[in-house]
Formats: C-alpha cells, sequence, structure tokens
C-alpha cells in the first residue's frame, strides 16, 4: 500500500471512508489521522510479528527495558521516517491538498514521563530498533500522563492530561497476556516434600493487561515492542464494594507521578512499582518458556535493565518467581537474577534517593518484604565477615535500616553492573556518594553516557539541516552518527557557514511565528535565541539566568551608551505540583518578562519568553533555533544532561558549568566552542564539606547583586511585596545551597563574551559547525551499543537485519 502516490492515495481514500463512515470528501482531520494511523501501524505489523518470529526461533538473548517512564512524544512522524514511506505520503497528500503537519498535530504527546529520565527510555527504544537489537520497553499505561501547564497571571496552573481521549492508534490491547498482581493479605508457610512453601492468603489481585506499541527500527525491518500495563479489576470479590473496588484498582495505572523527591510514601506509588516488575517479569518468563530452555539458563537468553531505582522490585520479584514457583534454592536463584539484572543511577542528590518505610512496604508487599529481609541479612553478614565489628559501616550499607527499605542499596546489591550517566556522575557516585559500595563491589560500577536519538533529533525535527549535512557529507552520518565529524571539513567554507546561518534563521522565524500565534508577543528573529528548557528545579538554576537579566534591565537603564547585541531569552520549564519555590521562579521569570517586554527602552535589547507547558513536540521546534544553550546547573548536581546534546546537534552553543555531560562536550569541542563558567564540580563539594559560602557576603559587597536582590523584594518587579521574599530567603538567609551568588560574576563575564562572540558571524557559524560535527558521539546509537555490548551482552541479529 505504499508502493505508489497512485495506490497508496487509493488505499487512504477508501481507509478513511471505511472507518468514518463518510464521503473522503466529508472526512475531517481526524477521520484522516486515524486512517493513516492505522494504516501506518499495519505496515509496520508485517515486520513486528517477523521480528518476534526471529527472536524467538532464534533464541537471541533479549533486553528488557523496565522503566516507570516514557516520555514518547508524537509518534507519526517519527514512524513514517523510520518506516522510509514519509516521503510518499508527504508527496500523496500535497496531491490530495491535505497538510501532513496539520494532521500531525492531533496527536497527543504521550507524554508518560516528566524530563530527562523518561525521555531517555524513548530514545533509546529508537536506538535499540535501528540499531537492530533484540531490546524491549516494559513500562505502565498512564491514563493521564504529564500534567498541561497554563500559565495564569504569571503563576503555573496544571490541568490533566487527557492523551487517550481520542484513543491512541498506535497500541494494541493483548487481553489473553493478562496477568495477575497481588497486592496485601499475609503470608503463610508449610512443609512440603522437606520445604518450606510460602502461601500468599488473602491477597487482594489487579489485573495487568498489557498494551503493546510497535517500536519501529530506521529503515531495517526490526520492530520491537514497547509494552504497557494498564491496572484493571480482577474477578469482583463479593464481600467488596464493587465500585471502590474498580476505583482503587484503576487508581494504579490513573497518574504518572510528578518528579517531586518531597513526596516520598505514597502508597500508591509503591503500587505501581510493584504492578510494572511483577507484571513484567510474568511475561518475559511466559515469553521465555516458549523457547524450551531452562530457567537456570535464563540470564544467557535475558537481560533486565532498570531505569533507575523506581523497578527495581524486580530484583525481590524474580527471586520471588524462581524460588516459590520454581522451586529453585537461595543461592542458584540468587545468582541468576544478579546475573540477570543491571542498573542505572540518574541522581547524586540524596534527597532523591528512594527509601520506603516498612510500615508501608511490608503490609502491601508481604511476600517480597520477606525477601528483601532475606537479602539484607545476608549481605549484612558478608559484611560482618569482611569488616567484622566495623557497625557503623555495615548499618550504612544496610538495605533495610531505621525503619526503611533503601531501593538504591537493594539495586546496588541485587544486580551485577551499576552505571552512571555521564562521565564526571560515575566519578561522584564511586568517589562521593557510594564509596563504601564501589570498595566491596568495584567490577560492578562502569560509566554510560547518556545519548539522544538523532533521527528525532536532527533527521526528523530539523529537516533543512539535515538536508545541508546530507548534501555537503552524504547522509552516511543517519546510520553511523560519528560521520557527522566529517563537517569538520567545512569550517573555513565560508558559503557553506552562510548556508548554515540561513537554516538557523528560518528556524528561528518558524519558532518566532508559533510563539506570537500564542502570545501576541513579536519578536526579532535576528536576536540571539538564548534558550533553557528543561524541569525547573532549584540546582538546575533557571534563578541565576533570571538574575542575570534583571541585571541586563538596570545595566540599560543605568547606562545610555551600554548597548548589547538584541537577545531572545526562552524559558521552558514545568515545576512539579508540590514544589513551592520552582513555582515562584516561574511567577519571577513571568513578572520580569513583562516589565522587560512593555519597557520600550529595554525591549530594544533583551525580550523575555515563559513557554507554556513545554513538552517533546515543542522541544522539537525550539532546538532547531537556537543559538545559545543554557545548561548552568550547580557543578556536581546535574547527572548529565541530554538537553545540551540535542541543542548541540542542533548547532547552538552550550553555555554551562563543568557539571554532567557538559564536561564530555566541552573535551570533544574544545575551549574555543563553549562558553563554560562557575565553580567546578570539586570546589562545590568541597565548599560543601565546609559547610558551604558565606552568600552574605556576596550580597553585600556586590553592588549589582544587591540591586537585583533589592529588587525581588522592593516591590520594583511586582506589586506584590512579598511575592519573591521566598526566593531572596533562599539566597541569602538560608546561605544559597545552589551558589547561585557565589557563580553570578562569573556568569555575566561569561554572558558578555557570548554577545562579543556573535559579532564576528563567521567566527559564530564556525563555533556552531563544530558543535554539529562533534554531536555524533552523543547519538543514543552509541550509548546502547555500549550498553549492549558491556552489560547486557546481546547482539544484533542479523538475519533481522
Ligand atoms: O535523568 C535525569 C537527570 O537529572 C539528568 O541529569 C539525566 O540526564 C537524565 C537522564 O539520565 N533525572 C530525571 O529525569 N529524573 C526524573 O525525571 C525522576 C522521575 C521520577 C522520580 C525521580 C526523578
Amino acid at each position: 500500500m505504499f508502493s505508489s502516490n497512485e495506490q497508496f492515495k487509493q488505499e487512504f481514500i477508501d481507509r478513511v471512508e471505511r472507518m468514518s463512515g463518510k464521503s473522503f470528501a466529508d472526512s475531517s482531520e481526524r477521520d484522516q489521522y486515524q486512517a493513516l494511523g492505522n494504516m501506518v501501524r499495519e505496515f509496520a505489523s508485517q515486520n513486528w510479528i517477523s521480528t518476534n518470529e526471529q527472536y524467538r526461533y532464534s533464541g537471541t538473548k533479549q533486553v528488557y527495558y523496565l522503566s516507570i517512564e516514557f516520555l514518547l512524544g508524537r509518534l507519526l512522524k517519527h514512524n513514517l521516517l523510520n518506516l522510509g514511506i514519509e516521503k510518499i505520503v508527504e508527496e500523496s497528500f500535497t496531491e490530495l491538498g491535505i497538510s501532513l503537519d496539520a494532521i500531525e498535530e492531533l496527536e497527543a504527546d504521550a507524554a508518560l514521563g516528566n524530563g530527562g529520565l523518561g525521555r531517555l527510555a524513548a530514545c533509546f527504544l529508537d536506538s535499540l530498533a535501528s540499531l537492530g537489537l533484540p531490546g524491549h520497553g516494559c513500562g505502565i499505561r498512564y491514563k493521564h500522563g504529564l500534567f498541561e501547564q497554563k500559565i495564569v497571571n504569571g503563576y503555573q496552573v496544571e490541568l490533566p492530561e487527557h492523551w487517550l481521549r481520542n484513543g491512541h492508534v498506535w497500541e494494541v490491547r493483548k487481553l489473553d497476556h493478562a496477568v495477575e498482581i497481588p497486592f496485601w493479605g499475609h503470608i503463610e508457610s508449610t512443609m512440603e516434600n522437606g520445604r518450606l512453601v510460602f502461601h500468599h492468603v488473602n491477597a487482594e489481585r489487579i489485573t495487568a493487561v498489557p498494551y503493546d506499541m510497535p517500536v519501529v527500527g530506521y529503515k531495517n525491518k526490526t520492530v520491537n515492542t514497547l509494552r504497557l500495563w494498564n491496572a484493571e479489576p480482577s474477578a469482583y470479590p463479593i464481600h467488596k464494594d464493587i465500585l471502590k473496588y474498580k476505583r482503587e484498582t484503576e487508581s494504579v495505572s490513573e497518574f504518572l507521578y510528578p518528579d517531586d523527591t518531597h513526596d516520598e510514601g505514597k502508597i500508591l506509588r509503591l503500587k505501581q512499582q510493584y504492578f510494572l516488575v511483577s507484571a513484567s517479569i510474568r511475561s518475559i518468563v511466559r515469553s521465555y518458556r516458549k523457547q524450551h530452555i531452562s530457567l537456570q539458563h535464563f540470564h544467557e537468553h535475558v537481560s533486565i535493565h532498570i531505569n533507575d531505582t523506581h523497578p527495581v522490585l524486580a530484583i525481590p520479584e524474580l527471586l520471588r518467581f524462581l524460588i516459590d514457583e520454581e522451586g529453585y534454592g537461595w543461592d542458584e536463584a540468587w545468582e541468576i537474577t544478579t546475573k540477570t539484572i543491571s542498573y542505572t543511577n540518574h541522581t547524586t542528590l540524596s534527597e532523591a534517593l528512594e527509601r520506603w518505610p516498612i510500615r508501608i512496604f511490608q503490609p502491601l508487599l508481604p511476600r517480597i518484604y520477606l525477601i528483601v529481609e532475606e537479602i539484607n541479612r545476608r549481605f549484612c553478614n558478608e559484611l560482618w565477615e569482611r569488616y567484622p565489628g566495623d557497625w557503623k559501616r555495615i548499618e550504612n550499607m544496610a538495605i533495610i535500616a531505621n525503619e526503611e527499605v533503601k531501593m538504591a542499596h537493594l539495586a546496588l546489591v541485587g544486580s551485577h553492573s551499576v552505571n552512571g550517566v555521564a562521565q564526571i556522575h560515575t566519578e561522584i557516585l564511586k568517589q562521593r556518594e557510594m564509596p563504601l559500595f564501589y570498595e566491596v563491589f568495584p567490577n560492578k560500577f562502569n560509566n554510560k553516557t547518556n545519548g539522544i536519538t538523532h533521527r528525532r533529533w536532527l533527521l526528523k525535527s530539523n529537516p533543512q539541516l539535515a538536508s545541508l549535512i546530507s548534501e555537503a557529507i552524504s547522509d552516511e552520518w543517519i546510520a553511523k552518527p560519528e560521520k557527522l565529524e566529517l563537517l569538520m571539513e567545512y569550517q573555513d567554507d565560508s558559503l557553506f557557514l552562510e548556508q548554515l546561518s540561513k537554516v538557523k534563521e528560518r528556524n528561528k522565524h518558524k519558532l518566532v511565528e508559533t510563539i506570537t500565534a500564542k502570545t501576541g508577543i513579536a519578536l526579532d528573529p535576528t536576536s540571539i535565541f538564548d534558550i533553557q528548557v528543561k524541569r525547573l528545579h532549584a540546582y538546575k538554576r533557571q534563578l541565576l539566568n533570571v538574575l542575570h537579566i534583571m541585571h541586563l534591565y538596570n545595566r540599560i537603564k543605568e547606562d545610555s551608551s551600554f548597548s548589547i547585541t538584541p537577545r531572545t531569552f526562552i524559558f521552558g520549564a514545568k515545576a512539579s505540583p508540590g514544589y513551592y519555590f520552582a513555582k515562584k521562579v516561574i511567577k519571577l521569570i513571568n513578572t520580569v518578562a513583562k516589565k522587560v517586554n512593555e519597557d520600550s527602552e529595554v525591549s530594544k535589547y533583551i525580550r523575555v519568553i515563559f513557554l507554556e507547558n513545554y513538552r517533546v513536540s515543542l522541544a522539537e521546534e525550539i532546538f532547531p533555533a537556537a543559538d545559545v544553550s543554557e545548561q548552568i546547573s550547580t557543578a556536581s548536581k546535574e547527572a548529565s544532561g541530554t538537553g545540551n546534546m540535542k541543542f548541540m546537534m542542533n548547532g547552538a552553543i552550550t553555555l554551562g558549568t563543568m557539571d554532567g555531560a557538559n564536561v564530555e562536550i566541552f573535551e570533544r569541542v574544545g575551549n574555543e566552542n563553549i562558553f563554560t563558567f562557575g565553580l567546578s564540580a570539586d570546589d562545590v563539594l568541597r565548599l560543601q564539606k565546609q559547610g558551604g559560602y558565606r552568600a552574605m557576603e556576596y550580597y553585600q559587597h556586590d553592588r549589582r547583586i544587591r540591586k537585583v536582590l533589592d529588587q525581588l523584594v522592593n516591590g520594583f518587579f511586582s506589586e506584590e511585596q512579598n511575592e519573591f521574599e521566598a526566593i531572596f530567603d533562599s539566597l541569602v538567609a538560608h546561605n544559597d545551597q545552589y551558589f547561585v551568588l557565589r557563580d553570578f560574576s562569573s556568569y555575566v563575564d561569561v554572558q558578555s563574551k557570548v554577545n562579543e562572540a556573535y559579532r564576528n558571524q563567521n567566527e559564530w557559524w564556525k563555533k556552531s559547525l563544530v558543535n554539529i560535527a562533534k554531536s555524533g558521539h552523543f547519538s543514543s546509537d552509541r550509548t546502547i551499543q555500549q550498553y549492549a555490548n558491556e552489560i547486557w551482552r546481546i547482539r544484533s541479529n542479523s538475519n533481522v537485519l
């Protein structure tokens, strides 16, 4: 059906009419979207079936990537591109007078994630399939994804998101693969044939129904699977209030939890975690069984990866399965389990490490708790052998301590590989955050620097840049992104640099149109587009960015001879609904934006935009239009960052601290092609040990800081005098934990260097080119190949390719 435009058009028109019950002329864009989506999924199904058969019959080792989040965004164009049919569809639509862009807009973003961690999982799925690797995702089919953000009077307001409102064309419900997950109740044990057997009595059962989505590889006939579990009632217990039971059951897959490090202890969250893990392991084992190989060899054929600690109960669940359901002894089950499971850590912030109070854990998951207790007992015994009498150390390393289960400790003990997500992050884990574990398990620790899929973040979202690159160095870079390095040859080609600048200009125009349509604010596409888009967190320091803008405002007002290249500061950020400080920063950005944009003297030079509802589909318009990429976290706090890589790949220059993957970007592009500033991670960690620095002195001695901070509380930017008091206090009264004032001066200096650098256009576009050329290393294909070779030990199935 995709072999010629004519054939496609005929099939498409028929399909629209059959599905909508309307004549094609009367059909709506939504009818057309549904029909196209259906056709594409059906087309992908042929390869989906053959990929599955290949995997099954070849007995090839498979990896399952367990993640509580998959931040997929839209799939239509992505699938068209990967299936190699985008041209035929685009041309046919033009002939039919249909805009593919308009049709794409009808697809809701699948926002089943908060930020970096969830988006990484989505990029990994694309790379696994595109490399022809047997790797599948397992997650939760949240009815409501990440909230929709509205800005009302400068404040963030959250609205529930409803991506499934019009159904989702890419999913297939697989009721016959449903499994039952027990919660609550209690454990009884009996002796059977000289063996202790455990029975889970009076459990409440929830049915997990899988919805499968095809994960299409780039033009290679591989189609892997993303399996998302939906929570549904089981056979109704008669003694219960049925409606209440239904509500409670369905609540398990109702909402994505917002990334909030302060909302510990919610039973529902732990329920979600076990629901995901138990359903996934049951289904993995079921499909393994079809190969008729003994479970003794499980780890030779299956690898299970846990994305952060959220799915860490995979460890006790696999043990439970092997011991209780398959009759394995502890030692053998332990060996199979640890050899199967590997773990990625995404943060060094200790407040973000998951811990569950026993009083919640034990009653909800009684059998799993017993198993975790046994893991802990055995681990503590081993520690005692190694460090006799060192109670303090053993207490610090225990999995259960102070009435809590420490999920990161469970992950470290129960897996064979623990990786950080950038070199500096892995070093901090080894040397500072988990040194005791590093001493005991030095070989488990390894680094896998994050990556992004260049297919979505360059080929799909920036087609003009992609074409320009292909014209110069051929399209080999699509299969081998490291080939982007060939662009280095064009550093002194002024015509090429000119074309590069033109592409950026067109992308900026496009973003301006989107922004103006939404906000009514006119922007200057010739100004420098300086962009910070990411979740709102104190450590990411959007506050430093806005304080600098306030300072620029003051300079322009104070000194009539002060002049800079016009700059447009763009922000996009969602704050966790319960994160008071983060929400105040959003209000501050919007307040400053209003003051700046409405002042004709200032808005000649600078404008400030806060983009509402930052999400994957909007990000795809933003990255191609950026000149400056703000990556200004307090050094040591951002594990990696991945937005930094998306900006770089689209030719923006990083303005950043030596943190996370910025360090590796620096190493690749060299000092001349990045703007760095601020304290190093070592400085921050050392100062932190000494109890911080004296923020008050910076307030007292730097008049630029004093002026800006006073404006936070003297009503200058807000009629409401105490509106920003909490921000003022976080900096001065609470001694600025994130070193904002400490790095302020250095940030102002580097910003003025950016201004200078932009004046020399030829040099600027050269920097931009070097960034694109060096970005191939940050493709998630490289990352995934490293996971495949060094952790999972899986190979691409050459028959599939
Ligand atoms: O993971 C992020 C890190 O902060 C980034 O530095 C890193 O680049 C990415 C990918 O490795 N972490 C998150 O995004 N974390 C969450 O979203 C999250 C979600 C639920 C609970 C806790 C954290």
